[in-house]
């Protein structure tokens, strides 16, 4: 009982008034659930897209594990976990940039175009974490949340008018069409995170944007983009099989 007892005062508990918490603790479960219908699906697929299920599974695994720290972290806390919010990402976001280099190989896509969508998604989130963490003051965050925009629209750039959209429409079919939502995924569904940025940090956008949940914001983007690249992919293998 004693044991019991003292483990629940380390073991923080969830406030029932904490939304930003609860959205935490359903983003984890969440990714858990994913990760589990990804990898369980895995081996009913052909060895061509084996590989690219596995790594739908693993990016919303790594996102389930930095999750359930993360949701640790606010409920002590009561603060932002930046830091591993950043750790997520950083091993995230590159996975989903090899994602498109897995559906478009096939097609002809190169080791050098993953690279370098690869060194966007890093110079992105590097030059994003300096503005949220580091460089805090005066026109900081503003200045490192351009350069990181910059990065940002070069990955875009490069799907949709670049490289890898050519490769794309050299493939055609089901292929071309699990590019193409990909892609949206990028422009849509990662424009939410500069609002979560611009709600959480001080600058010109402030007066816009100041005030909004910046936690829940990347919660919701986070749950959007990695399940949804994921079941795109996953749509892919079921399409061609
Ligand atoms: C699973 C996690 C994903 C898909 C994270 C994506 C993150 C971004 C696209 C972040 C972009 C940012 C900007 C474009 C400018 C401001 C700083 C960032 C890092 C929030």
């Amino acid at each position: 009982m004693e044991k019991i007892i003292s483990l629940m005062t380390v073991v923080p508990a969830m406030a029932t008034d904490d939304y930003v918490g609860f959205t935490f603790f359903v983003g984890c479960m969440a990714m858990m659930a994913a990760s589990a219908f990804f990898f369980l699906s895995m081996n009913s697929f052909d060895n061509k897209w084996k590989t690219s299920i596995l790594v739908s599974g693993l990016i919303t695994f790594i996102a389930a594990v930095h999750y359930w720290y993360m949701r640790d972290y606010w409920a002590t806390n009561m603060t932002s976990p930046t830091f591993f919010r950043y750790v997520d990402w950083v091993l995230t976001v590159p996975l989903m940039c090899v994602e498109f280099y897995l559906i478009l190989k096939a097609a002809g896509a190169t080791k050098q175009l993953m690279w370098k969508m690869i060194f966007a998604s890093i110079v992105m989130l590097v030059t994003g974490y300096f503005g949220e963490a580091v460089y805090t003051t005066g026109s900081g965050p503003a200045v490192w949340g351009l350069v990181s925009g910059l990065a940002y629209f070069y990955i875009a750039y490069e799907i949709w008018l670049g490289g890898a959209s050519k490769l794309a429409a050299a493939a055609g079919g089901a292929v071309q069409s699990a590019h193409r939502a990909l892609c949206w995924f990028v422009l849509a569904g990662w424009a939410i995170y500069p609002i979560g940025y611009m709600a959480g940090t001080e600058g010109w956008y402030s007066g816009i944007f100041g005030g909004l949940p910046m936690d829940v914001i990347y919660n919701v983007g986070d749950a959007i983009n990695k399940i949804g690249f994921g079941l795109v992919v996953y749509k892919l293998a079921v399409d061609s099989k």
